[in-house]
């Protein structure tokens, strides 16, 4: 298999321009079977992780949006962040026929069997936001998401450069995303490697969060209990930056000031904390899957080739990008 990486923006453009040919993966399922809808509509089924924070509301609304303007038939399930919900709705869609299954899958870890379930029941899989470590490629037709690797590495060298001046120790603290998940996974790694550029950043304390604020909240408050001199928080999403900034202020300090905080999604209500100068500095990740979704859908739904990954474009924002971005921001 050619594994080949194409961007959103540009993958509209080969759609159109019926370009998608060698070099791309065969999808390899011309069988159209039966559709479990009776008007002739495709019909997906969609396993979402959760509702854990404002990117993953964000993220649902434009998949729904995107399957109706696509006439596409959408079963949608939420998992609340348990991979045995999201087990059990796949399987669920297997035994409705759905037509093709889509997901966000909350942990890496743990899919191969029921993968090679809907393999065998020939509906073809497409990862949407989050990957799968599993070994065998051939168990879902493509993945949709973002490179949280490049998300961590892009929040790291900033803090590098913001940083270049320290003469002495920097202490970082970093809230992970869900344990076992792709994006905690690859922004951690990300992360690590460009503050490696750098000797006198150091991760003092790391922990997961889950992606919420609630647990944002609560393991910053350990986080400031454990550490008397932190210097950064480095959040995996804007969710638990924004639960931080409550035990940070709690604790008598200023975020933005005392605590140099850096965070990734770039949410409205991120956008606002950053451009409040509660936050410093955001690595962008765009929850707006659902267009290119319903494409890669119908195209695995005739059969037809679609590229192994297709990446989201994605930029940063410093706090006066933060205010410019803000008035037009969607979601
Ligand atoms: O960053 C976080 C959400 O998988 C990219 O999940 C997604 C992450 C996102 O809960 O806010």
């Amino acid at each position: 298999m050619t594994r080949t990486t194409i961007t959103r923006r540009s993958l509209g453009a080969l759609l159109a321009a019926g370009l998608l040919a060698s070099g791309l993966t065969a999808c390899g399922n011309s069988d159209t079977g039966d559709s479990a809808s009776g008007d002739g509509k495709i019909v997906l089924g969609f396993s979402q992780v959760g509702a854990e924070s404002g990117w993953r509301t964000a993220n649902t609304t434009s998949i729904k949006e995107a399957a109706a303007e696509a006439g596409i038939e959408l079963k949608f399930d939420d998992a609340q962040q348990k991979q045995e919900n999201q087990i059990k709705a796949i399987r669920n869609y297997i035994q409705q026929k759905v037509d093709v299954i889509a997901f966000s899958p909350v942990v890496e870890s743990g899919w191969d069997t029921v993968l090679k379930e809907a393999k065998d029941a020939k509906i073809p899989v497409i990862l949407t936001d989050r990957a799968v470590d599993s070994a065998d490629k051939s168990l879902y037709k493509t993945f949709i998401g973002s490179d949280f690797v490049k998300e961590g590495r892009l929040a790291g060298e900033w803090l590098v450069k913001e940083k270049q001046a320290a003469t002495g120790p920097v202490n970082i603290v970093e809230l992970q995303g869900t344990t076992g998940s792709a994006p905690a996974n690859d922004r951690k790694k990300g992360f690590a490697e460009a503050i490696g550029a750098n000797p006198n950043l150091k991760v003092v304390a790391s922990q997961s969060g889950d992606f919420t604020r609630a647990g944002g909240k609560q393991v910053m408050e350990q986080f400031l209990k454990a550490n008397p001199k932190i210097d950064v928080l480095f959040a995996h999403n804007d969710d638990m930056g924004l639960g931080a900034l409550e035990a940070i202020t709690a604790a008598g300090k200023v975020p933005g000031k005392d605590i140099t905080i850096i965070t990734i999604d770039a949410v409205k209500d991120g956008m606002q904390a950053l451009a409040d100068g509660k936050f410093n500095f955001i690595a962008e990740c765009s929850p707006l899957l659902g267009p290119q979704l319903m494409e890669l859908v119908k195209k695995v739904k005739a059969g037809e080739e679609v590229p192994a990954r297709v990446e989201t474009e994605e930029t940063t924002f410093t706090q006066e990008q933060a205010k410019a971005a803000l008035p037009t921001r969607k979601y």
